[in-house]
């Protein structure tokens, strides 16, 4: 029987990478850096999780050296203020999905990537103030030593929620996520996001384009792995 749900944050519950690449380049830009990270640039960069790494990566081909983690503050931040703005909606399904979870005893996590006041702010802003504490576990890239695709992460979930894999459903968009999620036996359902289209999604449990459709299959939404 599925327990709880285990959501991605970027790319799986809201299409955020544009979001994040636009803070990406204002907080080069405030620095006179002279970067400028285009779509196909940060396609590219999207295989390296994290902000800081990804910052640390572009400065390694370009031969730089910066302080990254200053750079990535100053990111956050301004990723933070426009998310706070409101100009971000959940994927379409998604809060219709969280709607049935609590409705049906089920619990719900986030194992992410990205850092964690970035989460808290973009489920405040979309699922409204206080939403964030509908979630038993909220992991994030600063609680973990690897970052996707390593499973560190969905590791520190189920010790949160008390669960084995095979209690739970894992969403993801991204072949790095998969990956992590796979690694420590979750099914997965795959919505894949605008920056990984392309992805090779080999090995997920579902794939979907969006998690509207799961609602209607209740049969995967109650069997475990061990049907
Ligand atoms: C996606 C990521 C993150 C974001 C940027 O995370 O790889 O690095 O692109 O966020 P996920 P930060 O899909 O696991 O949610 O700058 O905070 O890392
Ligand atoms: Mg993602």
């Amino acid at each position: 029987t599925i327990r709880a749900l285990l959501f991605d944050v970027d790319g799986t519950l809201a299409e955020t990478e544009e979001l994040h690449r636009g803070a990406f380049n204002t907080a080069f830009m405030e620095r006179g850096l002279g970067w400028k990270w285009d779509r196909d640039l940060y396609r590219d960069l999207l295989r390296i999780t994290g902000g800081r790494e990804r910052i640390l990566e572009y400065a390694r081909r370009v031969g730089a050296h910066v302080d990254a983690v200053a750079i990535h503050r100053r990111k956050t931040e301004i990723y933070n203020e426009r998310i706070q703005a409101g100009s971000i909606t959940l994927r379409p399904g998604v809060a219709a999905l969280i709607d049935h979870a609590r409705g049906n005893d089920l619990a719900l996590a986030i194992a992410t990537t990205t850092s964690r006041p970035n989460v808290t702010a973009l489920l405040e802003a979309t699922l409204g103030p206080g939403s964030s504490g509908w979630f038993a576990s909220i992991r994030t890239g600063e609680d973990v030593e690897a970052k996707k695709p390593d499973p560190e992460v969905y590791r520190l979930v189920l010790a949160d929620l008390g669960l084995e894999a095979g209690e739970c459903l894992a969403f993801e968009d991204s072949r790095n996520g998969l990956l992590a999620a796979k690694e420590v036996g979750l099914r997965t359902v795959v919505t894949p996001s605008i920056y990984s289209a392309d992805d090779d999604f080999g090995g997920a449990d579902l794939l979907l384009d969006t998690v509207e459709d799961l609602l209607n299959d209740r049969d995967f939404l109650q069997s475990g792995s061990d049907k």
